[in-house]
């Protein structure tokens, strides 16, 4: 039978790559985000190879995302992959200068928009059983705190901590949880999280060679695909060109 995967935050990015990976593999898509131009455009590019379910979705809307998700029609309503990847971070303050509605925001996307989706498909993916995965997206940023990460860094620990302790719940139904966790990757993040800022974006990701959305498409589909008795539990990934630094010590 033909596998589905829900992919959340599929207009750009990592969830995009994820979307044509799988569809090249013969998948059905289930694929959301806020831009439904976005998305109709992607149908019309994926829609060759396999059947696709654009839905315009905040995953923010808790009473949006537990109805629409509830309704899935056939065939995308046996779901063999969940990659939980709508996310953001917004700003690059020091915590004493950030904006508290920005904070909430990343909240809202990272965490409870991850555990509304979560929590409303767990029933499908535990009838869709062994084999079935859920794939969250966390960052290096949960383990490894940085100046101006605040509120990003700790909504990824989250993502990471809670895909552990879920896994301890759903032992026993086959379905298995990995945290995929990216270094410095190129997509349109730094320009969201910069409020446009091309300049930043250039600057961050020159010279560097920096992770591709194909890179983390690629690692997505091998999770996906491992034998039904393996489950990855986290995963870091890094560019070969990044690598940590010494501690900031202040000295007076
Ligand atoms: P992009 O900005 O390219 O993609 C983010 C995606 O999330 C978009 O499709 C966007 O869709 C979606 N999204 C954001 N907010 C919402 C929302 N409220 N409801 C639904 N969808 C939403 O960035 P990336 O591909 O890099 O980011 C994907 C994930 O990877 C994020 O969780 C990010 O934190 C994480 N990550 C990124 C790294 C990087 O360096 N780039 C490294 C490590 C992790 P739309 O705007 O249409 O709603
Ligand atoms: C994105 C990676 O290091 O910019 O999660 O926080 S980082």
């Amino acid at each position: 039978m033909t596998q589905c995967v829900l992919i959340t935050g599929a207009t750009s990015g990592f969830g995009l790559a994820c979307a044509r990976r799988f569809a090249r593999a013969g998948w059905n898509l289930i694929l959301t985000g806020r831009r439904s131009e976005r998305l109709a455009e992607i149908e019309r590019e994926l829609g060759d190879y396999c059947k696709v379910l654009p839905l315009t979705l905040d995953v923010c809307d808790t009473q949006a995302v537990q109805k629409i998700l509830a309704e899935l029609p056939a065939p995308f309503d046996k779901i063999t992959a969940l990659i939980n990847n709508a996310g953001l971070a917004l700003g690059t303050e020091p915590a004493q200068q950030c904006d508290l509605q920005q904070w909430h925001q990343m909240i809202d996307t990272n965490i409870k928009g991850l555990t509304t989706v979560t929590h409303t498909l767990l029933p499908r993916l535990i009838e869709t059983g062994a084999g079935t995965s859920i794939i969250n997206i966390g960052s290096i940023a949960a383990r490894w705190p940085y100046p101006g990460g605040n509120v990003y860094c700790g909504s990824k620990a989250f993502v990471e901590q809670f895909s552990l302790a879920l896994r301890c719940d759903l032992q026993g139904t086959g379905v298995r949880v990995s945290c995929l966790a990216p270094g410095l990757s190129e997509s349109e993040f730094t320009l969201v999280r910069t409020g446009g800022d091309q300049a930043a974006h250039d600057k961050l990701y020159a010279g560097a060679n920096p992770i591709q959305p194909e890179d983390i498409a690629e690692t997505c589909w091998w999770l996906a695909s491992l034998p039904a008795h393996l489950n990855v539990n986290t995963l870091e990934i890094m560019p070969v060109r990044q690598a940590w630094s010494s501690f900031a010590i202040e000295r007076k």
